[in-house]
Order: C-alpha cells, then sequence, then structure tokens
C-alpha cells in the first residue's frame, strides 16, 4: 500500500495513489534530468493550473455565441481571450485555438484547402518535415498525393531555386513550408513568390518555431502564409495543443462566400472534431498572455544563443552538426564521427539524463529506427534559466557520454547532471508528494 505525504494532490493521493505515484515520479524525472527534446518545453505554474480546472467538464461545440450547449458564457470568455491574444501575438486576421493537437490543425488546414487527391508539396520527412506532412503511414500521406522536395545535399538547407522548378512542374494545389527538424531559418517571402507563380496556396505549419515567430526572431509566416498550423508547446511554451492562424478572405478564391476563415472553422467543427477542450483553450490563454510579455522575448533569444553555443561547442567535441550550425532552437547532430548511432546514444544519454531524440538526418543511410542523428533543442533548458556557459557542459557531457567506456564514467556524468538540476531547479513551488 503506497502512502503518500505532501501539500499538493491530495484527493488523487488519497483516492489513487497508484496514478499519483506516478505524477510525482514524472515531475521528479523533470526536474532532475536535462530535457533537450527539441518540440518540448516547460510551461509556467499559471498554465499548469489553468488545465488543472472545471473547465474540463463542459461541452462547448460550436464557437464563442454560436454553440450547441447552453451554459457556455464563461467558457465563451476563456476562449474569445485565448483567440484575440493569439491574433495580437501573430498579427493574424483570424485564429481557431480549437485543434487538440498539431495533427489535427493540420488536417483541417488541407481539409480547407485541398481536395483529397491534390498535389500538396512538401518537405521530405527524412530531410526534416513531420508526420502529417505525407508520411504514407498518416491520413495526409492516405488522403492527398504529396510531391516532397528536399534540402540540397552540398549545403543539407532548403534550395528555393529547385523547389520552383519542383513547383513549376508539378503545380501543386497546397505548398507547405515549416519543419520539425529543420535547424535553419526560413526563407517564407521565397515560398510566397513561389505559391504565386504556379497559383498555389501558402501553408506553413510553425509548430516549432511559433516562439520565435512570436517574437520576431524568425522571418514571419503570417503575415505572407494563406494559412498558418501551430502546436502551442513548444518554443511557443503553452499547454499541449493546436492552433491555425489564418487570412480572412481567400486569395485564390476571392468571391467565395465561404470565405477561408470560415472554411477553417468548419473543417475544424464539425469537420474534424466535437467538444473543444476548455481547460486546455483556457490554458492557452495563458500562455499567449505570457507570450505577449516583454520577458518572452528575452527567452526566445536565449533560447537561440544557447542553440549556437550547444552547436559551436559540440563541433568542438568533434560532433558535426547538420547544416554546419543552427539559426533556432534545435541542433540536428551527425553521429557519424563517433560511431555510436540514434538509438544507442540515445539511450545512453537517457541514462545519464540526458532526454533527446534519435532523428533522420538528410540522405541518411540508415533506418529511422536507429539513423545517424540525435535532435536536440534548448527550450527547456532555457526556461530553467541555463546560459551558454551552461551549454558548453552539457555539450561536454554529452559527447563524454558518447564516447564513454563504462559505468564509472557514466555515474560521473549522471552526478554532474545532478548538479546542473540542482543549481536550475525546475517547479520549486509543486510538491506532488513523497512515499513514506
Ligand atoms: N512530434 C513533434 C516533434 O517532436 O517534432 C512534432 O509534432
Amino acid at each position: 500500500m503506497l502512502e503518500f505525504y505532501g501539500p499538493m494532490l491530495e484527493h488523487l493521493r488519497q483516492q489513487d495513489p497508484e496514478v499519483a505515484a506516478t505524477l510525482a515520479a514524472e515531475l521528479s524525472r523533470q526536474r532532475n534530468g536535462l530535457e533537450m527534446i527539441a518540440s518540448e518545453n516547460s510551461v509556467s505554474e499559471a498554465v499548469l493550473e489553468a488545465l488543472g480546472t472545471v473547465l474540463t467538464n463542459k461541452y462547448a461545440e460550436g464557437y464563442p455565441a454560436k454553440r450547441y450547449y447552453g451554459g457556455n458564457e464563461h467558457v465563451d470568455v476563456a476562449e474569445t481571450l485565448a483567440i484575440e491574444r493569439a491574433r495580437r501575438l501573430f498579427g493574424a486576421e483570424h485564429a481557431n485555438v480549437q485543434p487538440h493537437c498539431g495533427s489535427q490543425a493540420n488536417m483541417a488546414a488541407y481539409f480547407a484547402l485541398a481536395e483529397p487527391g491534390d498535389k500538396i508539396m512538401a518537405l521530405d520527412l527524412a530531410h526534416g518535415g513531420h508526420l502529417t506532412h505525407g508520411s504514407r503511414v498518416n491520413f495526409s500521406g492516405k488522403l492527398y498525393s504529396f510531391i516532397p522536395y528536399g534540402v540540397s545535399r552540398e549545403t543539407e538547407t532548403l534550395d528555393l531555386d529547385q523547389i520552383s522548378e519542383l513547383a513549376r512542374r508539378e503545380r501543386p494545389k497546397v505548398i507547405l513550408a515549416g519543419y520539425t527538424a529543420y535547424p535553419r531559418s526560413i526563407d517564407f517571402a521565397g515560398f510566397r513568390k513561389i505559391a504565386d507563380e504556379v497559383g498555389a496556396y501558402l501553408m506553413v505549419d510553425m509548430a516549432h518555431i511559433a516562439g520565435l515567430v512570436a517574437t520576431g526572431l524568425h522571418p514571419d509566416p503570417v503575415a505572407v502564409a494563406d494559412v498558418v498550423t501551430s502546436t502551442t508547446h513548444k518554443t511557443l511554451r503553452g499547454p499541449r495543443g493546436g492552433l491555425i492562424l489564418c487570412r480572412r478572405e481567400d486569395r485564390l478564391r476571392p468571391d467565395d462566400k465561404k470565405n477561408l476563415a470560415r472554411r477553417i472553422d468548419s473543417a475544424v467543427f464539425p469537420g474534424i472534431q466535437g467538444g473543444p477542450l476548455m481547460h486546455v483553450i483556457a490554458a492557452k490563454a495563458v500562455a499567449f498572455g505570457e507570450a505577449l510579455r516583454p520577458d518572452f522575448t528575452d527567452y526566445q533569444r536565449q533560447v537561440i544563443a544557447n542553440a549556437r553555443e550547444l552547436s559551436a561547442a559540440l563541433v568542438e567535441e568533434g560532433l558535426r552538426v547538420v547544416s554546419g550550425g543552427t539559426d533556432n532552437h534545435l541542433v540536428l547532430v551527425d553521429l557519424t564521427p563517433v560511431g555510436v548511432f540514434g538509438q544507442e546514444a540515445s539511450t545512453r544519454l537517457d541514462a545519464v539524463g540526458i532526454h533527446t531524440n534519435k532523428n533522420l538526418i538528410p540522405f541518411d543511410e540508415r533506418k529511422p529506427t536507429d539513423p545517424s542523428g540525435l535532435r536536440l533543442g534548448t527550450p527547456v533548458l532555457t526556461t530553467r534559466g541555463l546560459h551558454e556557459p551552461e551549454m558548453r557542459r552539457v555539450a561536454s557531457l554529452i559527447a563524454r557520454t558518447l564516447r564513454s567506456d563504462g559505468e564509472t564514467e557514466l555515474d560521473l556524468i549522471r552526478s554532474e547532471v545532478r548538479n546542473i538540476t540542482e543549481a536550475f531547479p525546475l517547479y520549486a513551488d509543486l510538491d506532488y508528494g513523497h512515499v513514506r
């Protein structure tokens, strides 16, 4: 019988100690490890509080003031706050804050812009695209005819001339930019030009870089794209969820009575989803409010500075970084020089408390389950307060782990990871209890 002590989660600990134990263990894991998964972040206590509320009880199918159920006067306020803050943050004409996740945001965008079978151009998954950008095992690849573009073999970066040539040959309905493992900044205005040349919609999936975009530290997709999708939990540091921004009118179909904004809204509901997650939407409003504050720009600036320092330090440690560096929050490491590949590298790093993910690199000759690369991100470590000097220490710990020759070295690394996490505490005010 588990017996818990601590000031929080009182009812849960009494009623269900098994689940409570899991939450306590996960809090401890997050506190005591270096989280370097580029798509993760650590939300504020205010966001956590909004998530764990009675708003989860409410059915609110529809949109503010146009619901299919009664009793929505308060959740309408929460959703309107989220919409208005998202619009202000990104300078968007229209925002839909209901997608439960990034995949559903992308699905709704495809439904609004294309018909099943239409051609959509997107970055090859093996070069940094996402599962919902046309993978054969995903709805996207099953419903639409995806035309993959790649990065250049020489520079490992996007080559807009090549992409333009492919677009002119294929005449896609939609061109998609925005990726999950691309360390360089993206020329969205260049993509707009290509889309205009071939009469295509430009869709941007900015999930990874939304926080950088919100603070003006990455070229802005919202000003040039027809539809921009995102998640809210990566660099944007909000709750797990999706977001869609779009222009109100459809520039390719200006006479369409059902304008683009309405098509997006009806693709989300009733097209794909039922009741929105109102507790998550309230938490999105809180996170957007945080992102509108000046200190969020300082945070994003440091995210980028930390990624650059990490990248430079890893190169000095003898590793190769894809494209030679980074402009954003992530570094894609080629493990070939150390000869310890993705699966073994991420397992070893997990064992010392450094959490990463194995990743394909462009033109990888290895398989996705054990690729040549490792993707590293700085959003969580920056949230914890780490700066450039700590990035150097972390780079050295990563390199030592990859080259380690036994348990004694791994034990030493483990205790150095602990020293860092203790110096930069996470969620100091949370106490999910302990077993006694
Ligand atoms: N799974 C996310 C990532 O890690 O990049 C994208 O949705």
